[in-house]
């Protein structure tokens, strides 16, 4: 059985000891994973043959075939989560982190799934978008009983169309989403060569209320989060997107958070291929470079990576490209702070004052609490990148090999396609009718009797 585990990189498994104390020697194993690195799984040695996903800062959950039956097993209970290096989360997840593994069958599997509970209250999984039997559909109270702790239940069905799902709780959602219990599940095509790409991603959108020096979420927070994350990792600390160019590549994200995400692709354009409710016909496509994500909701988008680089991919909300400490900062732009420090800081104990020409906080380095990340960090070849949370890079290059998902470093821009500095003298500014000539801002002084005011050619 679980032939990848050994190709699982930082997967560690429990042994029997665990698994008897669930009470049944016919339980599968239940492999837990201790490393929030992206662990790249090969194609499968067991059942139909499919082209693995790439879980962003995750893994997928190996099974055992027995009988013709691909079987599971889920442990749900509570992890720690490294948000960001420096940074850990008391979440609820399963098989050791959160979000859980991605499940990976083929349409057409028959599919068994067994949930042990280790939570201190009752749960349940919902398989969201399946289409399978009612009392398969894990809503507790409506479909079956609730998992109360110590309990295992068994789920079975046929996975019956090819897609993009997800699996969270339908118990207790409000408190066990805001801890984080949510999964990533892909259904593959029976025809391999359908739907076939290079390179297909996957991962998540969730969010975090976790304040300063604390390490455990406000699960009754609504609206007011403070960490913004692609399966629960907060920029920096969330991969590169390395593709080579030229592939074709999926990029497939579920919305479990309690607001929209516009997810937005620099250099590229792309169509959304598929959504939660199947495939979108060729013909119903159409081309954008922002697709919004609604809460409940999931996209597929695909396109052809033809243009190397280091392109931003992010939610497009300003206030989710933030980390925590970012949202309670007053502005000040166009105040003389003169002084002014002084008092906010009587006020605001620990806060900076935002620069008076805009926010440059990336590089201020104010003393953190302890359990926090600053509002926006990260390095780039040209200097500080001033983004956190939903952000990450698409990294294309056209020497990347096949199936190589290490990171291969800054893009090397060809000379003379960069953005630079001006230094020589600068046109004179174009004038409305009726408006006095302004001077440059910089450069040589421009006679405004000759080329500007009122001359028009
Ligand atoms: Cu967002």
């Amino acid at each position: 059985m679980t032939n990848r585990r050994s190709f699982l990189t930082g997967a560690t498994l429990l042994g029997a000891g665990m698994v008897s104390r669930a009470g049944a020697a016919t339980l599968p194993e239940a492999p837990v994973q201790s490393s929030a690195a992206t662990a790249v799984t090969p194609a499968p040695a067991t059942g139909r043959p499919f082209n693995p996903v790439v879980t962003l800062n995750g893994w997928s959950l190996p099974w055992r075939m027995k009988d013709g039956v691909k079987e599971f097993h889920l442990v749900a209970e509570p992890v720690v989560r490294e948000i960001a290096p420096g940074m850990h989360a008391n979440l609820w997840g399963y098989n050791g982190q959160s979000p859980g593994p991605t499940i990976e069958v083929v349409e057409g599997d028959r599919v068994r799934i067994f949930v042990t509970n280790k939570l201190p209250e009752h749960t349940s999984v919902h398989w969201h978008g399946q289409i399978l039997p009612n009392g398969m559909d894990g809503v507790s109270g409506v479909t079956q009983p609730a998992i109360q702790p110590g309990k295992t239940f068994v789920y079975e069905f046929v996975a019956r169309h090819a897609g993009t799902f997800m699996y969270h709780p339908h118990a207790d959602e409000m408190a066990q989403m805001a801890m984080g219990m949510m999964g990533f599940w892909v259904t593959h095509p029976k025809d391999i060569r359908q739907h076939a790409v290079d390179r297909d991603f996957v991962f998540l959108l969730n969010a975090y209320d976790i304040e300063p020096g604390r390490y455990t979420p406000s699960v009754n927070t609504m609206l007011d989060f403070n960490l913004w994350t692609f399966n629960s990792r907060a920029f920096p600390a969330i991969d590169p997107l390395v593709v080579r160019q030229g592939d074709r590549v999926r990029i497939r994200a579920g919305n479990l958070t309690m607001t929209n995400h516009p997810i937005h692709l620099h250099g590229h354009t792309f169509e959304v291929a598929g959504t939660d409710g199947g495939w979108v016909r060729p013909s119903a496509r159409w081309p954008e470079v922002t697709t919004d994500i609604a809460v409940g909701q999931m996209r597929a988008i695909e396109f052809v990576a033809d243009n190397p680089g280091d392109w931003a991919f992010h939610c497009h909300k300003s206030h989710h490209t933030m980390n925590a400490m970012g949202h309670d900062v007053p502005n000040l732009i166009g105040v003389d702070h003169r002084g002014v420090a002084e008092k906010i800081n009587r006020l605001v104990p620990g806060y900076m004052v935002m620069g008076d020409k805009g926010g440059s906080m990336g590089s201020m380095r104010m003393p953190l609490p302890e359990n926090t990340l600053p509002m926006m960090t990260g390095t780039g070849q040209f200097g500080e990148i001033e983004m956190g949370g939903m952000f990450t890079l698409l990294k294309v290059r056209p020497d990347q090999p096949r199936g190589d998902y290490r990171d291969p470093g800054h893009y090397r821009h060809p000379p003379g396609t960069v953005a630079r500095e001006w230094t020589g003298n600068l046109p004179p500014a174009p004038q409305a009718p009726g408006m006095p000539a302004l001077a440059p801002a910089t450069g040589a002084p421009v006679d405004v009797t000759r080329g500007g005011g009122h001359d028009h050619h």
